[in-house]
């Protein structure tokens, strides 16, 4: 019965829509990756082992930022529920370049997809370190360059001005021929202004948005609840923002978007390739759901079908108003 069903069903829509998607010169099989920091991917391959291949729920994996020292990350607490939101302190916890290249990496190399790292420098020198030995990895098909941490007391304000991004991808584009993705913040003055010196400097795609600066009160005590005293805004809360610097950005730029920014469901996820985006990415949501990914790219296949249209890349830009 549920077969007949099925069949009516896509006799009336045609068959299932094709995801396929280049992204930087990498083919993805759908355009649902995750947002950096936000999914466990050795966790989940510890959970699932070989059956994760069959259930990875994004087309790319893009890592947890890295720096070149370990940190152990900001004073708990560091998360607060915020009304359709998260508000997060995490502070950069990670094991270091050292550390993730010789205990994270050869984990990370047994996703069945393609592998971005994403890196983070207080200084260009500490930028050109992890862009050279992380890029020198055959298992790293791109790097991402996190410029955008709201959540570090010093550095990571190169993405705040066009001037400063500019310079850093000056000093990184010559270091690799691996696809380099500029991870933008939504606290800059000049949103697009960053993204065009990101393109000038050799950039080849963006991602949009990191999270918004943001504060909560401990009601018991009236002072800032996180132990950083801020953090950084995501969720559902800002999605209508990314769609604004989403939109701008991919108007201003010829470089393909990631777009990210409380992605919940196909339908958000269709509304930012309608911005712009080429693809998107999904963050806070897989707190919840960690096959949110999953669902979401099904449904974005079925609205694909539904709305009768083709290639996700025929309806790039429809929504474009900058
Ligand atoms: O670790 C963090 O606190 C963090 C990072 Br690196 C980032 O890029 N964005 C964010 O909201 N939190």
């Amino acid at each position: 019965m549920a077969g007949s069903l099925k069949q009516t069903h896509d006799q009336r829509h045609g068959p299932p829509a094709d995801l396929s998607i280049e992204l930087a010169g990498i083919e993805l099989e759908h355009p649902v990756l995750n947002g950096s920091g936000t999914f466990d991917a050795i966790a989940a391959l510890r959970a699932f082992g070989p059956e994760l291949a069959d259930r990875f729920p994004f087309s790319a994996f893009v890592s947890k930022t890295i720096t070149v020292a370990p940190r152990g990350g900001n004073p708990p607490p560091r998360l607060w529920e915020a009304p359709a939101g998260l508000i997060n302190s995490i502070g950069l916890p990670n094991r270091g370049l050292e550390g993730f290249l010789t205990r994270d990496l050869p984990l990370l190399e047994r996703l069945p997809v393609p592998l971005v790292v994403s890196v983070a420098g207080f200084s260009h020198e500490e930028f050109m370190r992890l862009v050279d030995e992380s890029a020198a990895r055959d298992a790293v098909a791109a790097l991402e360059l996190n410029v955008s941490c709201p959540n570090v007391k010093s550095g990571c304000v190169m993405g705040a001005e066009p001037h400063e991004t500019l310079a850093l991808l000056q000093r990184l584009r010559p270091l690799t021929a691996k696809p380099l993705i500029v991870k933008l913040t939504p606290n800059a003055t000049d949103v697009g202004g960053v993204a065009e010196a990101a393109e000038a400097g050799g950039a080849d795609a963006l991602s949009l948005i990191n999270t918004l600066r943001s504060v909560a009160i401990d009601p018991g005590s009236g002072r800032p609840w996180l132990g950083a005293g801020s953090g950084g805004l995501s969720g559902p809360a800002v999605r209508a923002v990314a769609l604004e610097q989403v939109n701008t950005v991919a108007a201003r730029t010829s470089l393909p978007v990631v777009g990210m920014g409380g992605i919940r469901s196909g339908r958000d996820a269709l509304d930012f390739l309608a911005a712009g985006a080429t693809v998107v990415a999904v963050g806070t949501e897989s707190f919840r759901d960690p096959a949110a990914g999953a669902r979401i790219r099904d449904e974005l296949r079925e609205l694909r079908r539904s709305t009768g249209m083709g290639r996700v890349q025929d309806i790039a830009g429809d929504a474009r108003t900058a």
